[in-house]
């Protein structure tokens, strides 16, 4: 039984998961580096330990010093978050020679989907569409020969990648073999590994993911879809479930799919099925994350599962407590990501000291977050401050109540793309539900310049007034509170700073 888990990760997703260990009486051990010493996840935990210096490479990447302070402290399992070791089968494997549980799938499983040309292979032999393509492509005259074929355009992929590193779009034949050599080079530098291959581009995609769960006895359910093609530079930025795009026929097609993908590599764990669909929704298989994700939380609410817990019990090795057809799809779920950057100035990270933070509340919003009033974000790692997740009976309602958190949330001192949240919640595109993974390149002006484009908001009369109403009030503020130097709401980088409910 787990009695003690180390969490090797820092920022929201190191509480998040503590927070589910205190619900199971598990004592939870953060570790930090230097730059974390008055990082929330520290104060959180029950234990916590020194790891080194604040680049990750030397804290929460080695390996060593992870173990060593499991060890240290008496953890008999470490729960990996997402991003840093939670996909690195190596890591798991080193769990487990030392007698630790690793929380998440087998090393087997984290090779098996981490390679992409061994999972497309993989895939297609369990019967699971994947995007027209090529295996390991070994020659240029071989990939021209490929490109032929399927036909332009087409995509020259990292068999390491994922994330769009070592992608390359190739709209014409011609073009082939200087995409292959970069793709290589770029995956050689960034993977250490420069096998390559080749798909059809599928236009106009979106990214629809499933969640899956798998004991250790086999049993494997789907807790539905997730919507994430709202995203920029292969950074998700809006996720929601249900897709506005789905229909019940290939939702449950998916679904099983999904089943099928983690079934074919024995998944034990929570893992998500990434899928590319096209405006006719045709779907594709594009690759397996085999880690909790960031946007878990909209499932959990949708679905009513804790993942983290599930995580844990399956970790015990316990029976998956949930039957497939006992879930449902509750009302619906809608999750911003909240950075400190600046979108003005190309999204750049803003780093610095949080002078004030009011915190949106109130029914069907969920705050996952980590900083407090003089924390400050460090520069080393991911600018991601918190995530707000929404709930509420339909849709239309889940984008109205995360306008009014939104528009709620006050945050000062660093910069933030809370307004630009605003925006897309604002956006005709995305209100409709017609929006895909070129939503946010398509509709920039509008996200960038919300002067220019008020006219076009969908439920004019109101949000007219209320913006008309609140640019007035921000105008007094301004006036206010500029003079003193105290408080000054244009660092906040918001137009609306004032509201009403
Ligand atoms: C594609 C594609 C179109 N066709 N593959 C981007 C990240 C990596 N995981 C796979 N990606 C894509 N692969 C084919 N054959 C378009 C993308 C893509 C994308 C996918 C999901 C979410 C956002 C995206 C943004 C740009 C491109």
């Amino acid at each position: 039984m787990i009695k003690k888990v180390l969490v090797a990760n820092r920022g929201e997703i190191a509480v998040r998961v503590m927070r589910s260990c205190r619900e199971m009486g598990i004592i939870s051990v953060a570790v930090y580096s230097e730059a974390d010493r008055r990082a929330m996840h520290v104060r959180y935990a029950d234990e916590a330990y020194f790891i080194g210096p604040s680049p990750s490479s030397e804290s929460y990447l080695n390996t060593d010093k992870i173990i060593h302070a499991a060890k240290k402290s008496g953890a008999d399992a470490i729960h990996p978050g997402y991003g840093f070791l939670s996909e690195n089968a190596a890591f798991a494997g080193r769990c487990l020679e030392e007698g630790i549980v690793f929380i998440g799938p087998s090393p087997e499983a984290i090779r098996s989907m981490g390679d992409k040309i061994t999972s497309r292979r993989l895939m297609t032999e369990a019967g699971i569409p994947v995007v027209p393509g090529t295996e390991k492509i070994n020659s240029e005259k071989l990939a021209l020969e490929k490109a032929r074929e399927i036909g332009c355009p087409v995509m020259v992929k990292a068999s390491a990648g994922g994330g769009g590193k070592g992608m390359r779009l190739v709209k014409n034949e011609k073009d082939i073999v200087g995409a292959v050599r970069s793709a290589r080079s770029e995956a050689r530098e960034a993977f250490g590994d420069d096998s390559i291959y080749i798909e059809k581009y599928i236009e106009s995609p979106h990214h629809i993911e499933f969640q899956v769960l798998g004991d250790q006895h086999g049993n494997i359910i789907h807790l539905f879809e997730r919507e994430c093609s709202v995203q920029r530079r292969h950074q998700k930025i809006v996720e929601e479930t249900p897709s506005p795009v789905m229909t019940q026929k290939v939702r449950e097609e998916m679904g099983s799919f999904a089943v099928a993908a983690a079934r074919a590599v024995n998944y034990a764990g929570a893992g998500t099925v990434e899928f590319i669909v096209d405006d006719h929704l045709n779907y594709y298989f594009l690759e397996m994350n085999t880690r909790l994700q960031v946007e878990h939380p909209i499932t959990e609410r949708v679905v009513g599962v804790d993942l983290v817990k599930q995580q844990i019990r399956i970790a015990n090795g316990e029976t998956l407590d949930i039957r497939q057809d006992e879930l449902l799809q509750f009302g619906h779920a809608i999750e911003c990501r909240i950075y400190a950057e600046d979108p003005e100035q190309n999204f750049m990270p803003s780093p610095g000291v949080i002078r004030h933070i009011t915190e949106p509340l109130g029914l069907g919003v969920r705050h996952d977050g980590y900083v407090y009033e003089g924390y400050e974000i460090p520069l080393f790692y991911d600018p991601m401050m918190s995530k707000l997740i929404v709930w509420a009976g339909t849709r239309k309602e889940a984008i109205a109540r995360l306008r009014r958190a939104l528009y709620s949330y006050k945050i000062t001192g660093v910069k933030t793309n809370i307004r630009f949240l605003e925006r897309i919640m604002e956006c005709p595109d995305f209100v409709n539900g017609q929006y895909n993974t070129h939503f946010v390149d398509k509709n920039i002006d509008f996200l960038l310049f919300p002067e220019k484009h008020d006219e076009k908001i969908e439920d004019v009369a109101i949000i007219a007034a209320f913006i008309d109403y609140a640019t007035k009030i921000k105008k007094r503020e301004d006036k206010i509170f500029s003079k003193n130097g105290k408080s000054n709401w244009k660092d906040c980088g918001r137009r609306i700073s004032f509201m009403r409910y």
